[in-house]
């Protein structure tokens, strides 16, 4: 539990300067766990936006700091997680409960001498990526994580989860095991925790109040009109 609370304390200070926390399951976090079923390198939760924002502006991620567990003492070699983000959710959809692409990295970790079973915290840069994606005003968005070394898919990685709010979505306030292995998520696939009554993958993003670009383009047409007018008058 030592190791856990220091890596916390360490992802406490990782967040990106000026962005605003849109998303936080990780400073009111009171339990920590992870899953002990396998396949448990495939993982995935619902999100929303919680913090107020102008209708007609989105929200720009910045980057997601986030909780990993390594389940054995070992070097990993040639260590990736892929993270996706979906801007369609449909808990409810038996095949594939995310659609809509918005990113898709897949972020290089290098081969780190893991002294497992332990947890460790890192901030996902997007901006630093150039991949960073816009989110409506409230929007759900999912979130899935896959972990793999050597190109194969490992169960000694897996997700850090917690029981806190906020947890939007639904399927009992859960978090979703890609349990058949075969690369989405079907709405039988929602888990809980017994003792866990909000389970979070555990994140938070950061991200930047934006206008929309149909809002900066009307803003740039009235700019292109009041300077044909100054220009007539002149
Ligand atoms: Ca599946
Ligand atoms: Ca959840």
């Amino acid at each position: 539990m030592k190791r856990i609370v220091l890596a916390l304390a360490t992802l406490a200070v990782a967040h990106a300067a000026f962005a605003t926390v849109i998303f936080d399951s990780i400073t009111p976090a009171t339990a920590l766990r992870n899953t002990g079923s396998t396949p448990r390198n495939h993982m995935a939760d619902v999100v929303s936006t919680t913090a107020p924002i102008n209708a007609a502006w989105s929200w720009v991620v910045n980057s997601i700091d986030t909780g990993f567990v390594a389940i054995a003492n070992r070097t990993y070699n040639n260590l990736t997680l892929r993270v996706r983000v979906w801007g369609n959710v449909d808990v409810n959809n038996p095949t594939n409960i995310f659609s809509n692409s918005l990113s898709d990295v897949t972020w290089n970790l290098g081969s780190p001498a893991l002294a497992g079973p332990a947890a460790f915290g890192a901030t996902l840069n997007y901006s630093a990526n150039n991949v960073a994606f816009n989110i409506g005003n409230g929007q759900n968005i999912g979130i899935d994580y896959l972990f793999m070394e050597n190109g194969q898919a490992t169960n000694d990685l897996t997700m850090l989860l917690c029981d806190s709010t906020p947890n939007p979505g639904s399927s009992s306030n859960g978090f979703w095991r890609d349990a058949n292995g075969n690369g989405v998520f079907d709405t039988t696939e929602a888990r809980v925790f017994t003792g866990i009554p909000n389970a979070n993958i555990y994140a938070r993003i950061n991200a930047q109040a934006v206008p929309e670009p149909t809002t900066m383009a009307l803003a740039g047409a009235g700019l292109v009109a009041l300077l044909r007018k100054r220009a007539k008058k002149a």
